[in-house]
């Protein structure tokens, strides 16, 4: 093994970060040292499960501060990055995955990870949701799904049930929801899961196989909103009277029709990887393109390069 860990090495202006000592030669981080600031969520809330498994991830996968990646949108489980002590935007209102697929396109180095909740993800955030998907950019997307707008103090989201009582449909909302797990499979994302913050063991699970897919991953997890939608999930909560049952082990992850069925069960359905297959990514797709492109333009500076591209767009 190399005495320092890869750093894609690019031409041009781009700073080539210093090299590192070899994942062999340093010890993994303690929770002490990545957690930042904390957290702002009211006390109860479920997205400081998924906050304290993200930590045990980066713990036991030994991923290193200066590899640690963690994007987000805007909303109370968007605030995530706040609390990550290492690299991370709190980025725009739906705009986290074009965001993070930049970062995860020009780094191979890395794996990102995005976080936020059902409003970021499929209201504001619905288009790239699917484009993500469809171009299976490789990254891992961890929806906190409440069913509710925390943040902006209770206004339906387009995963909250007909008939929720809301800010924005006093009488109750009378549009159908969306189903997060239908819409990853039918967007193309590679890998696709659900589990929920009540069960910590099951949500590290999810999350370490979802940051091993080489592909987009989507995790839903469920993550109770303790101020404006209390219960909500208590039906898949064995402490609550509730039923936590795994995707049956004869399911074949590979079957779309299977995991769109496992995907219309009704609540509190079931919690594992409904589907997960193997595609070419975007990153390796895109990799092909510059390696072979890059051997065309070899010895030449950056602007006879660039007077190329415009000569040929005459
Ligand atoms: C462009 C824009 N539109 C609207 C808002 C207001 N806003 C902030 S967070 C949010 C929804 C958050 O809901 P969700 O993504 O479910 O996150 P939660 O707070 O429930 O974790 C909205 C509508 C905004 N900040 N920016
Ligand atoms: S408002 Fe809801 S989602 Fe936001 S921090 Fe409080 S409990 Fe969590
Ligand atoms: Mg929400």
């Amino acid at each position: 093994m190399s005495a320092t860990t890869e750093i894609p090495q690019r031409s041009g202006n781009i700073a080539v970060l210093p090299a590192v000592p070899a994942p062999g030669e340093r010890k993994g981080l303690t929770k002490k040292e990545i957690a930042a600031d904390h957290p702002t969520w009211c006390p109860g809330c479920g997205d400081f499960s998924v906050l304290a498994l993200y930590f045990k991830l980066i713990e036991k996968r030994k991923i290193w501060h200066e590899k640690v990646t963690t994007i987000a949108g805007i909303g109370c489980s968007s605030r995530f990055p706040y609390f990550v002590q290492a690299h991370g935007a709190h980025y725009i209102h739906g705009r986290a995955l074009p965001f993070a697929s930049g970062i995860s396109l020009s780094r191979p180095d890395l794996h990102v990870f995005v976080f936020g909740g059902d409003g970021d993800a499929f209201s504001i955030g619905g288009n790239h949701f699917s484009h993500t998907a469809r171009k299976n950019i490789k990254l891992t997307y961890c929806v906190m799904d409440n069913w509710v707008y925390g943040l902006t103090k209770k206004q339906t989201s387009p995963t909250s049930p007909l008939g929720f009582k809301s800010k924005t449909d006093g009488w109750g909302a009378v549009d159908y929801p969306i189903n997060p797990m239908k819409q990853a499979i039918a967007a193309g994302a590679t890998f696709v899961a659900r589990t929920t913050h009540t069960n910590p063991n099951h949500v590290l699970q999810m999350m370490e196989a979802a940051m091993d897919h080489d592909g987009f991953s989507f995790i839903e997890c469920l993550s109770e909103c303790v101020e404006f939608y209390e219960g909500a999930f208590d039906s898949s909560n064995p402490r609550k009277g509730g039923v936590f049952n795994l995707v049956p082990p004869t399911h074949d992850v590979t079957d779309e029709a299977e995991a769109y069925k496992l995907a219309g069960e009704a609540f509190p359905g079931s919690f594992g990887i409904f589907y997960q297959v193997k595609k070419p990514t975007k990153n390796a797709k895109e990799a092909g393109i510059v390696k072979s492109m890059s051997e065309k333009v070899t010895g030449l500076k950056d602007w006879q390069i660039l007077q190329k591209n415009f000569d040929r767009m005459r």
